[in-house]
């Protein structure tokens, strides 16, 4: 007997999580209000390996997970199937018969901050110049950064004069001087001491612009092995729990809307721990967790006493998004199942306590001081 209202149909959701034109249309909608960095730069400047870097997804260089926006610009989420930021790369610049004029239209009405990339080999921008005249009168307002790529193409005599020069062309095509930096993203096989120069202070530079990224850019170290694991999973963690506050908003979509995402994201986690999530491990897992537990910490109504603690999903996803306690159950039940699945993996013991412990914690952990 359970006199727990609500809990069987969260349950069934969350075991058999069903596919709802409803939810597809809410994370649609979700998608198109993420935080959108454009990347402008000719072929060749370093676009495709800035996005790879600071995902840490190989898909940039193939090209897997590209949405076609306009003709040579396309939309890339991250992390896939559970974003928590875009990029939209503009292709072609500097090609003949490129025309940027539709990329401009695009890119400029959605994104949230631009990025300019000019290698310090090549002062020949014309094109990206023309672009940002373009757009300077245009009148947008943008948060916008510069980045120079390719730092170790020149010699150091050489390289002060190249990054003034650059510096100085993107400066007089936007009437200002934006923000810098400098990178240089060579390949491990190169021989560099570092194939990741500058990537800490990019990181830094674009959450200066875009402060709503820094819950997912900033970067934090495992304290061990499986807390490393469970933090190469926190993106798309996020990105799960950012849209169960997104969908929580949307009353046509119904209840079943946030436990069918918080199934379809243990679901996908544990692939990552190669484990095949069926209905006898989620079901060992809940019930690790507790059934008084999860009515406690997820599903009641009652649980929105602990709003306290519930973490501030920045800006974009709205101010009642954020104050939403799916946002801080979606995440901290990926967190315990992170440890769940790891422990499983290794034939380790977990007792109740631990995991309830880890759920907790990450719960806790966005709370604004
Ligand atoms: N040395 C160095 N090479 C880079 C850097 N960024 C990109 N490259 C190389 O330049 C080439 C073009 O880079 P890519 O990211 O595909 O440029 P895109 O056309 O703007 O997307 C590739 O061979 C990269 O390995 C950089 O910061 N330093
Ligand atoms: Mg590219």
């Amino acid at each position: 007997m359970n006199f727990r209202p609500g809990w069987r149909r969260w349950i069934q959701a969350v075991l058999q999580p069903e596919p709802s034109p409803a939810l597809e249309s809410a994370l649609s909608h979700h998608r198109d209000t993420l935080p959108v960095l454009w990347l402008l730069g000719k072929t060749g400047s370093g676009k495709s390996s800035l996005i790879q870097r600071l995902t840490g997804d190989t898909r940039a260089e193939i090209g897997n997970g590209f949405e076609p926006c306009t003709q040579s610009a396309v939309l890339y989420d991250h992390p896939q199937d559970a974003p928590v930021m875009r990029f939209l790369d503009t292709r072609g610049l500097g090609e003949a018969r490129y025309d940027p004029a539709a990329d401009l239209a695009a890119a400029s009405g959605g994104s949230h901050a631009l990025l300019i990339l000019t290698r310090v080999d090549d002062p020949a921008q014309e094109d990206v110049l023309s672009a940002l005249r373009a757009l300077h009168s245009s009148d947008q307002e943008l948060a916008i950064l510069h980045v120079h790529t390719a730092l170790h193409t020149l010699g150091p005599s050489e390289l002060t004069r190249a990054i003034d020069f650059n510096t100085g062309q993107i400066a007089t095509a936007l009437h200002g001087a934006p923000p810098t930096v400098a990178v240089d993203f060579t390949d491990p096989d190169d021989g560099f001491d570092d194939p990741d120069v500058g990537l800490g202070e990019l990181r830094e530079a674009i959450i200066e612009l875009v402060p709503d990224l820094s819950l997912v850019l900033s970067r934090i170290d495992g304290r061990d092995r499986e807390e490393s694991l469970y933090l190469a999973q926190r993106r798309e963690i996020i990105g799960y729990a950012s849209a169960a506050a997104a969908v929580d908003l949307v009353p046509a979509v119904g209840l079943v809307a946030v436990p069918s995402l918080q199934g379809k994201m243990l679901h996908a986690l544990a692939g990552r721990y190669d484990i095949t999530w069926d209905r006898r491990i989620a079901t060992e897992f809940l019930a690790a967790l507790g059934s008084g537990f999860l009515y406690r910490y997820v599903l009641s109504l009652g649980s929105r006493q602990l709003m306290k603690f519930i973490p501030v999903y920045g800006q974009s996803a709205g101010a009642a998004a954020a104050a939403s306690i799916s946002f801080a159950s979606t995440y901290a039940l990926g967190r315990a199942a992170c440890l769940y699945l790891y422990r499983r993996k290794h034939h380790q013991a977990l007792d109740p306590e631990t995991l309830r412990a880890a759920f907790i914690e990450a719960f806790a952990e966005q709370k604004r001081p």
